[in-house]
């Protein structure tokens, strides 16, 4: 079981996917979710995953919203096309769990990592603001950071919001920069790997069928169904952030890459994650003192798959 895990999400499809398997399998026990801008707005990514909270029966774990906006670059959020309006496909969920803090997320993560015993996970499932600005404001919470997952980012696949940049990079560059150049052991579980898991037509009637959660599955993964197969001919869905939670709970499924990472912050290529794949090189650049990241290159797609039909 992976313990001491803060998820920081901006609750959308295939966030909503992600947490109903880390709140229901017995893989993790989390120490507390934030909620950031992305799909949808932080106070409503709130929203829904307070939601999920209940319907799982979780609602002993802190919640906390986080920011609104980027550190320093216009706001962009998807279009409802993607997510449907309120980000969880036709579901409308207002309710707000009474775990939620009266801190900010950026608050709570500097807290709950700076007074934790263990060291923490933590797991970014959305733009990289939260923990971004918590690790500007105190930089010194790095060393109790067991390790950053990062669902984001494009290693040999163009992006998915421009031909450079997947989504969660693109929108907060400057943040994902951040992370990149901290001193914290960095994961990218990116676009090179959740796009080789498709949740078929198939798939998703089987799980439509699930004892506990068919009803929400299906109206959950409904409006994302239809985004892909009306405008890239695609008949099933890319689980990107189920992908991510999956490497925490089991890396035995993936194959990576170490690699030294460095995120554009502007222009054309905004968001695009460079990867140095030199094994040998003259030292003396400013890249020397970055540390390796690991890259997730190959996933085991069936099995992630299989597992998840069963939880
Ligand atoms: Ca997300």
């Amino acid at each position: 079981m992976l313990k001491n895990i803060i998820i920081d999400t901006d609750c959308g499809t295939d966030d909503a996917l992600a947490l109903l398997y880390a709140l229901d399998s017995d893989k993790f026990k989390i120490t507390g979710i934030t909620t950031v801008f992305g799909n949808v707005t932080a106070k409503q990514a709130a929203f829904n995953v307070s939601y999920i909270l209940r319907l799982t029966g979780k609602e002993n774990i802190p919640l906390a919203i986080g920011q609104e906006k980027p550190i320093n670059q216009p706001l962009r959020h998807s279009p409802p096309s993607i997510h449907g309006e309120y980000g969880l496909g036709t579901i409308t969920s207002t309710y707000m769990s009474k775990t939620l803090r009266s801190i900010t997320a950026v608050e709570f993560i500097i807290d709950t990592i700076s007074k934790s015993k263990e060291k923490i996970t933590f797991l970014s499932i959305g733009p990289l603001t939260n923990i971004g600005l918590a690790l500007t404001l105190r930089p010194e919470i790095a060393e109790n950071i067991e390790e950053i997952i990062i669902m984001g980012g494009a290693y040999l696949k163009n992006g998915n919001v421009t031909p450079a940049a997947e989504a969660n990079i693109y929108s907060d560059a400057v943040a994902a920069e951040k992370i990149f150049s901290s001193p914290c052991q960095v994961t990218m579980v990116g676009l090179d790997v959740t796009t080789k898991v498709i949740m078929s037509k198939k798939y998703l009637e089987t799980m439509s069928s699930h004892k506990k959660y068919g009803a929400f599955i299906k109206s959950l993964t409904s409006t994302f169904y239809n985004f892909l197969s009306e405008n890239f001919n695609i008949n099933g869905i890319f689980p990107h952030d189920l992908v991510a939670i999956f490497y925490a709970a089991d890396k035995s499924l993936f194959k990576t890459i170490n690699g030294r990472v460095y995120v554009n912050t502007q222009g054309l290529m905004l968001g695009q994650t460079y990867i140095d794949r030199r094994k040998k090189y003259i030292k003396g650049t400013e890249w020397d003192n970055r540390k390796h990241s690991k890259v997730c290159t190959e996933v085991n797609a069936e099995k992630l798959l299989d597992e998840f039909r069963k939880f």
